[in-house]
Formats: C-alpha cells, sequence, structure tokens
C-alpha cells in the first residue's frame, strides 16, 4: 500500500528578480513576484514578521460574532491566516481579495495547508469594487498604498460604512515624511535594512525604479486625516518601524 504524502506548500524561491541589469518596467503583482512573494517582503518590509502575528492579536480583540472579516490584498494569505487564527466564532466569515491570480491561486495552496476550521472565501478581485458588508475586522496590510491616492478616500469611506460600532480597520502603510531630512534618514535606514537582508545596491535601486510609480506612500497626518473623514472615531498608531507603519482605526463602539 502507498504511504498518501503529507500536502506540501508551493514552491518557494529566494528574490533574485532585480539581481541582474533589466529593462525600466514598472513592478506587476505577476506569477513570477508570486513565486518570491514570501522572501521578498520578509527582507523588503522592516517589521512585516511582527506586524503579522500581531495582526492575529488585534483580530481576537476586536472580533464579533456574526460578523464579515475582510483581509483586502491578501497576496498569499499571510495576513488572511492571523486573521483567522484570531477569530473564534464559527459564525464569523473570512474573505481575502487580490486582483492578482498568480497571488490568489497560491494563496489557496496556503489556506488549504492551514489546519483551522474556520473556511475562508477568496476573491481575485479589485478592493476598489469587491463587495464589503457588516465588517467587524478589515486589514489593508500595504496595500493602499498601490491603490491610486485620489481613489483611497472612497474606498476608506466605504470601508467605515460597512464596519459595525467597535470594529476596526488594521492599515499598514510605507510613509513618506513632510521633513526632507527625515525622508532622507528613514529612506536611507530602510535600504540599510535592506543590505543587511542580502539585497545588492543594484537590487535595491532597480527594485526602487520599478516601483516608484506604482507604490505611492502618504505622509502619517494624511492617512490620519483621512480615516477620520472617512468615518473612523480614532486612529492610532500600534507598529512603526523605519518608514513602515501600522495603524489601527476604531468605529466607537
Ligand atoms: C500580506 N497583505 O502578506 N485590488 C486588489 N488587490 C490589489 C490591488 C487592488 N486594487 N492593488 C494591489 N493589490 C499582504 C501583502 S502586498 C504588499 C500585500 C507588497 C494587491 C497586490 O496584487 C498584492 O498582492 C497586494 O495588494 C500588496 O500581509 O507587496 O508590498
Amino acid at each position: 500500500m502507498t504511504k498518501r504524502q503529507p500536502p506540501r506548500p508551493p514552491e518557494q524561491l529566494t528574490d533574485r528578480l532585480f539581481a541582474t541589469e533589466r529593462q525600466p518596467e514598472d513592478f506587476r503583482f505577476d506569477a513570477s513576484v508570486a513565486r518570491v512573494f514570501p522572501d521578498m517582503i520578509r527582507r523588503s518590509v522592516p517589521g512585516y514578521t511582527t506586524i503579522i502575528p500581531m495582526i492575529e492579536v488585534i483580530t481576537e480583540q476586536y472580533v464579533q460574532p456574526g460578523s464579515n472579516c475582510y483581509d483586502l490584498g491578501c497576496s498569499l494569505g499571510a495576513s488572511t491566516l492571523a486573521m483567522r487564527h484570531g477569530i473564534a466564532h464559527e459564525d464569523c466569515a473570512l474573505i481575502g481579495v487580490d486582483n492578482s491570480a498568480a497571488m490568489i491561486e497560491r494563496c489557496e495552496h496556503y489556506i488549504a495547508l492551514d489546519d483551522h476550521p474556520l473556511p475562508v472565501t477568496l476573491r481575485c478581485e479589485d478592493i476598489r469594487m469587491t463587495e464589503l458588508d457588516n465588517a467587524s475586522v478589515t486589514t489593508l496590510n500595504f496595500t493602499l498604498q498601490f491603490v491610486a491616492p485620489e481613489q483611497r478616500n472612497a474606498l476608506l469611506a466605504r470601508i467605515a460604512a460597512v464596519t459595525r460600532p467597535g470594529g476596526v480597520l488594521i492599515l499598514s502603510e510605507k510613509l513618506h515624511f513632510e521633513d526632507d531630512g527625515e525622508e532622507a534618514i528613514q529612506t536611507r535606514l530602510h535600504h540599510e535594512f535592506k543590505r543587511a537582508n542580502g539585497y545588492s545596491d543594484l537590487e535595491i535601486s532597480q527594485k526602487r525604479s520599478a516601483i516608484e510609480q506604482v507604490l505611492i506612500p502618504e505622509t502619517l497626518a494624511s492617512h490620519q486625516a483621512r480615516l477620520r473623514e472617512a468615518g473612523f472615531d480614532q486612529v492610532l498608531v500600534w507598529y512603526q518601524c523605519f518608514n513602515f507603519v501600522s495603524m489601527l482605526a476604531i468605529k466607537a463602539p
């Protein structure tokens, strides 16, 4: 009798996408990025490996029975799985949304490998259009920065409108600083973090050019003002490392 092999995670590669000289081209979340994504985000985003488990802790605190939880821009589901493990109510729905088919396809494997009983619905959709309703916890973990700035207000207002009293939005973003001196220091520290994680100067500069027009960072003050305008009653920073921040926007109970 042949022994059944346990399911294996999809093959994960080291991120070498920008290691050799390449033609300038805007960054896209395609299959080549999806294949290296866990390595890429861990080595590129300071604090990512702390933020993910804290999303579980925050979800646990704010999830409400009979509500929906959304992970908008779920990629391979790291934040989705953290939310899943923070939800103790069987009658909650957890929905992950990403408009990259390559990400969603791989995400399905990671969700299937996780043994938590709460079902996860994955939607290959644009977060600007996806249906939202009856939310207690919504996560935008480094996703809003990829939405055009002029479209951010409408999305956040829609999230705030469907968030129940006492519910929250977890918003993680790369920051821009008003003060040029601070911008220069925080950027240098971020690049040092990448160097310490094995990225070369060529990789850092090519990635920077590729992402420049695609990822538009804003100041902390703009985020805080927008979240309040959107309808959240309290906005606080629960984590910051260099130019990367995570905020908690709360609807009053
Ligand atoms: C994590 N949250 O591991 N609609 C849907 N998806 C989008 C859109 C859009 N309009 N724009 C971008 N995305 C994850 C990490 S990554 C962050 C999130 C990063 C998706 C895009 O396809 C990608 O998968 C994700 O947002 C951003 O916690 O790569 O820095």
